[in-house]
């Protein structure tokens, strides 16, 4: 069977056709098989991944049509160091991104993608990140000889014919390659997991120029479900800027009151601080005829739209959740979404009735399991039972809390984006920006607290827009790039900025709110800010609620320990102050002088404060 031809009974898109022969002549398959992304298809792959030791089908009662992966012990997350993106110039990518010339790249690669899927088949993705047709998505083909790969990307992505039918003979879509990166000889008996074992052998690179995605070595994740980071966000941030768009590293939430009134959030945190917690958060007692729609859990694409909204769709389809820590008690939606079937896991525990089970699941662990290595585990043994950055794929329909409007091609129209950190002290549970460039200040300085061990030069671990990993091109011009968006007389309606911390702590360490349940409290003002209803006082970072601005019915919370999560002492604003501008240094002509004016005014606001500035109440 010839590699090349393949495909005509499926697209008349020549540039596609053109480009699927030119990668099978490369990566030398034993044949290319377009994935048509139904459920037969689906189901055929599953089977033969079990056939193979890849997947072990679970028990169809607790689990239906779920599969359990192993991945090889070194490919068990994203590789940072051995991401690139490729611009042509340097200084493009900016200090943030690793760099290479993307000549200098593409000859790397074409020498270890020469023959690469010898012995495999090569599979042809076609996918839309986004509704299918939907003027906000964009579409994507990826090329790989993963069937792991494959079956992930029908539940993250819309894929298969459907796609190309969209596409049609003329149509755009963004090329992204991937393979694991492991030839098999004649008569070679393959791995269970297979991949380049050597990490300077991994890439995963980018070419912003010509919006192509070029991934070797890994099967994992981000390195291989390309659709997600690699274009939802790194290649996408650079369309954005080039069409005026914003491509985010943001869950989209809907709140409704109980008058019907729906209002959406985007919100952008760094790792560890409950953003899936958050897009799939319950309305807690006291909050009754509320409701909360998850629209998505991790990335956001917004676009102007002609009625003078910025209006938000999720390119995904799915959900790549971390599992550990995932548990009825902290995220029930998360839990019944996957209770409904259809997912797979990755580097979760095997327990002995074929179920799955990860530390910070509700009630006791299992007596006994198999871990994520496939070795026998007890409550006894000394390493955990699933991987820290295990996984659950699962259809984001499935989620009992999915936003009816999830699915609108037009998207759904933002009223404020919100932005997070994981900070001890100082920084207040919530605060609203003064104008649009004071928001882009709190999102460019946001970040988490290193660890004792971490703390090099700032004690803050700045991860600004939540981007940090994702950004397709220099930092600071994409935060030029947000104060342009500011600046666009066509978006009418401007969503208000926030920022929050759910995790300053008391003076015995221990933390002031008591817990991710009851964060629509906080929500719930925000709301009411850009409705125009709620009340504000200034203070040195921006615009704050008093006591009684804040819904408090159903939770004892008293104005003594509300003045301990919001009172700010100047000494620590003035310190971040310092910090902020050494960090801006780093950013030299790319800094925008909005941001380092607005540096200054908060600089100010800081000094004219008093000792401790008091919330009023
Ligand atoms: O480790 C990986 O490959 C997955 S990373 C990931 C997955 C889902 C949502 N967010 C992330 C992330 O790193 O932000
Ligand atoms: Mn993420």
């Amino acid at each position: 069977m010839s590699i090349t031809g393949t495909g005509r009974d499926r697209t008349k898109n020549a540039k596609l056709l053109a480009w699927v022969d030119e990668i099978a002549t490369m990566c030398k398959p034993d044949q290319v098989v377009w994935a048509d992304g139904s459920e037969e298809e689906y189901d055929r792959l599953c089977g033969e991944l079990v056939d193979a030791g890849v997947y072990t089908k679970l028990n169809q009662e607790k689990r239906p049509n779920s599969y359990l992966a192993r991945s090889h012990p070194s490919d068990v997350a994203r590789v940072e160091n051995r991401t690139f993106i490729c611009s042509r110039k340097q200084e493009d990518a900016g200090h943030t991104n690793n760099w290479m010339d993307p000549d200098e790249m593409k000859a790397i690669l074409k020498k270890q993608f020469d023959g690469c899927m010898r012995g495999r088949t090569m599979y042809v993705i076609p996918f839309s990140m986004g509704p299918l047709g939907s003027p906000i998505a964009h579409i994507g083909i990826e090329i790989t000889d993963s069937a792991y790969v494959v079956t992930n990307m029908k539940i993250m992505t819309r894929m298969g014919q459907a796609v190309l039918d969209v596409l049609g003979t003329e149509g755009e879509f963004i090329p992204t390659l991937h393979s694991v990166g492991a030839p098999l000889e004649p008569g070679q008996q393959d791995v269970v997991w297979p991949c380049e074992p050597n990490i300077d052998n991994k890439y995963i690179s980018h070419f912003p120029e010509t919006r192509e995605i070029w991934s070797y070595g890994s099967g994992y994740g981000g390195n291989a479900l390309l659709g997600k980071k690699c274009l939802a966000l790194r290649i996408a941030s650079t369309m954005a800027r080039d069409e005026g768009w914003l491509a985010e590293h943001m869950l989209i939430l809907g709140l409704e009151s109980p008058k019907g009134e729906k209002t959406y959030i985007a919100a952008a945190f760094p790792s560890a601080c409950g953003k899936t917690n958050l897009a799939m958060i319950l309305p807690p007692e006291g909050f009754e005829g509320w409701k909360a729609y998850t629209v998505g859990d991790d990335i956001a694409w917004i676009k102007p739209a002609p009625d003078g909204t910025l209006r938000a769709i999720n390119p995904e389809y799915g959900f790549f959740g971390v599992a550990p820590g995932t548990a009825y008690k902290s995220n029930p939606m998360a839990m019944k979404t996957m209770e409904a079937g259809n997912c797979i896991y990755t580097n979760v525990a095997l327990t002995d009735d074929g179920d799955v089970w990860w530390e910070g699941m509700d009630g006791e662990p299992p007596a006994h399991a198999i871990d994520w290595k496939g070795n026998d585990w007890t409550p006894a043994s000394d390493a955990p039972a699933a991987h820290p950055n295990s996984r659950f794929t699962a259809p984001a329909g499935q989620c009992p809390t999915i936003d009816p409007a999830w699915e609108d091609p037009t998207g759904v129209p933002i009223s404020a984006f919100l932005f997070g950190g994981r900070l001890s002290s100082t920084f207040p549970l919530v605060y609203e920006a003064f104008d649009w460039n004071h928001g882009v200040f709190m999102a460019a300085t946001m970040g988490s607290e290193a660890t004792a061990a971490a703390i090099g030069q700032e004690a803050i671990r700045r991860d600004p827009f939540a981007m940090l990993p994702f950004i397709g091109y220099h930092m600071g011009d994409y935060w030029g790039h947000w104060i342009k968006m500011g600046k666009n007389k066509a978006i009418k309606q401007k969503p208000g900025f926030f920022r929050v911390n759910w995790f300053r702590k008391d003076d015995k360490g221990k933390f002031i709110w008591p817990g991710f349940g009851e964060n629509m409290r906080v929500l719930k003002w925000i709301v009411d800010r850009v409705r125009g209803r709620a009340g504000a006082v200034e203070s040195p970072f921006g615009k704050m609620p008093r006591y009684e601005d804040i819904t408090w019915a159903g939770l004892k919370f008293t104005e003594a320990q509300y003045h301990g999560i919001m009172d700010i002492a100047r000494e620590g604003a003035l310190s971040e102050a310092e910090a902020i501008k050494k960090y801006f240094e780093n950013y030299g002509k790319h800094l925008p002088e909005e941001l380092d004016k607005q540096r200054k005014i908060f600089k100010e606001r800081a000094k004219d404060a008093p000792k401790v500035w008091k919330i009023a109440s």
